[in-house]
This record gives C-alpha cells, structure tokens and sequence, in this order.
C-alpha cells in the first residue's frame, strides 16, 4: 500500500508528522490500517518519560538532554503531555516547552498534547503519538508531563523508562509515598542541585529505593543535576542509557514491552466493545429510564440489567 501520508512520516516530513498528530490528538478519525502498517516502523526509538512535580525544571532538563544526545547524533521527539490543560499548542505550553533552540533542526520534532478533558484516552493517544514519531526515525521519544495526577501514570504506560524530576525541596518523604511516584519512577533526578538541600535528599532517597527494592528488579538511580546551568546533564544521559541496558539484562525492559502490548489490545477492545453497545437504541433506553426524579428509586443495577437486555438495534 502506498499512502501518502504514511509516506510523509517514514520521509519525516515535519507537517505532515504534526497533523496527523492533531488528528489523534483531537480523535479524529485515524485510519486503523495506517497504524496497522506503520507499526512495523515503531520499535527502534526508545521512549523515555520525563515527570515530576511543575516547576522542578523538566522542561530545562529536556532541553539540555537533546543537545546532548544531538552531539550523539541521535535523533529526538519530545512530546509536553499536559493532562491538566484541555489547550494545546497556544502561547501558555509554549513559553512552558522552553526548547525553541531547536526549532530549525529537523532531527528534532517537539510538540504538546492536552487532554481535552478525556483522560481516559490520554495513555493511548500518548502511545499512538510515540508511534508516529518513532516511525519518523527518531531514535529517542520523550514525554515530559506534570506529575499532578492521573497524567504520569498514563505516560508511564507508554514509556520503556520513568524518570521522575524532584528538587532538593521535595524532601518530604511521606510525600513522595503519597505522590505514587516511587512506583512508576526508573530513575529519579535531583534537579535544582544549586539549591541546599540536594545532597541529603539523594542519601534519604537512595536509603527509601534500596528498603523498596525486590530482588528480581533493580533499584532505580539517583543523579544530581542543575538543567539551568548544563550541569550533570552528560552524567544523566550516560546513566539512562546504561540503566536502560541493566533493564534490558535482566528482562524488566522486555517485561514492560509485553505488558505495554497486552494494555493496548485491553483497552482497545475495551473501547471497541464500549462504543458497539451504547447504540442509539440504548442511549434513549438509558434517558427513558432516567427521565424524572422518581427513576432514582430504580436501582442502578436494574437498569443496567433492562440496559443489557435492549435488542442491539432492535
Ligand atoms: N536554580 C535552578 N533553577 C532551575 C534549574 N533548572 C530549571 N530551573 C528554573 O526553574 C524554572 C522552571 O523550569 P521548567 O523547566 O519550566 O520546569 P518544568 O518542570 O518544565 O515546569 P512545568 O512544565 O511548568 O511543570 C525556570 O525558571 C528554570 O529556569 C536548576 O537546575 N536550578
Ligand atoms: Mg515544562
């Protein structure tokens, strides 16, 4: 089959990338077959994910981490994940993407997403992007988002590696339980190392991830860095790379590849399955059944049962 489209993103072409991007971004309607044919093109890029508290420099750290893996001559999408923002693209993820140094390299392909409002489609959107831009070419995709909430638990899903971002005031221990990020983080950073405080919180960190850590995983690093300043950013980039081949080693990097797999078809099927049902036949059984006041002395669970029991089209 030759498509054009499909074309235009194995050749990189940049604008062509970017609104098939919205396309998914916004959930239009994207030709299943394309991504049936593109998938062979998505294996090579390794996907990382950047997340942490807003403000603790990611995007700085982002930033620095292309020049360094350019100088690699590696090629890199960034895609800014915003869960909390139903906006993308506009002035406001703009000034927070801070990579425009970048903007005239076409082995560079930068770009936000938000949700608009429909979280639970955001971790597959999220891997349907990383696709797009691994079968571009790019050697490294990554996601950077806040972690705030639900949003890194999506990128998480999509990735083959967390890092998670913290500053020397993160050093709230029962925070960091409470955040969840220790469960989905790989690695963690300690930007804003300029700041006092730095040095303790990797040692307290370090003692937390090695109480934590099983047998059959490994404990994830702890690097120190100051994004603003360029500093440690060569270390962190070499670590990453040596923890992905740990990873690799010891089958976790495999483990997630599979895991990732299996998820999609899951939610897939469940989207599929989701929309088959509610037809519109189902849709006026549900208004009708929920129409005045009174109908809250049904039960929930018997409507469903009359829901389940409407002919499909019938
Ligand atoms: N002192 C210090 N400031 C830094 C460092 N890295 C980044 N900053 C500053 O921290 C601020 C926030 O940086 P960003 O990179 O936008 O942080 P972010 O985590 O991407 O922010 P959000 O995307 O809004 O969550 C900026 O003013 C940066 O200049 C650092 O290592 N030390
Ligand atoms: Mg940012």
């Amino acid at each position: 089959m030759t498509n054009s489209i499909l074309e235009g993103i194995l050749e990189n072409d940049h604008r062509i990338l970017s609104r098939f991007i919205s396309q998914i971004e916004f959930n239009n309607a994207v030709s299943e077959d394309l991504l049936i044919e593109m998938h062979q093109y998505t294996h090579k890029a390794i996907r990382i994910g950047i997340t942490g508290p807003p403000g603790a420099g990611k995007s700085t750290l982002v930033d620095q981490l292309i020049q360094v893996l350019r100088e690699d001559n590696k090629s890199v999408g960034v895609v800014a994940v915003d869960p909390t923002s139903p906006f993308s693209g506009g002035a406001l993820l703009g000034d927070r993407v801070r990579m425009n140094r970048f903007i005239w390299d076409e082995n560079v392909f930068i770009r936000s997403m938000g949700s608009h409002g429909d979280l639970g489609g955001l971790a597959k959107k999220t891997q349907d992007v990383g696709d797009v831009l691994a079968a571009s070419g790019k050697d490294i995709v990554i996601y950077e988002t806040v972690g705030v909430g639900q949003g890194e638990h999506d990128v998480a899903k999509a990735v083959d590696i967390t890092v998670v971002v913290l500053v020397p005031e993160s050093g709230d221990e029962i925070q960091l339980m409470k955040a969840g990020l220790i469960e989905i983080a790989d690695f963690f950073v300690i930007n804003k190392s300029d700041r006092d405080g730095a040095g303790r919180l990797a040692t307290m960190l370090r003692s937390i991830l090695h109480s934590f850590s099983k047998e059959d995983s490994v404990c994830p690093p702890v690097m120190n860095t100051v994004a603003a300043k360029g500093e440690g950013i060569y270390e962190f980039k070499k670590e990453l790379m040596s923890h992905l081949d740990v990873m690799k080693e010891k089958g976790i990097y495999e483990e997630k590849l599979l895991q990732r797999h299996r998820d999609r078809v899951h939610t897939l099927v469940q989207e599929r399955l989701l929309n088959e049902f509610w037809t519109s036949e189902r849709m006026k059984h549900l208004e009708a059944q929920t129409e005045s006041l009174d109908s809250i002395k049904s039960s929930p669970y018997e409507i469903t049962h009359s829901l389940l029991d409407v002919n499909n089209g019938g």
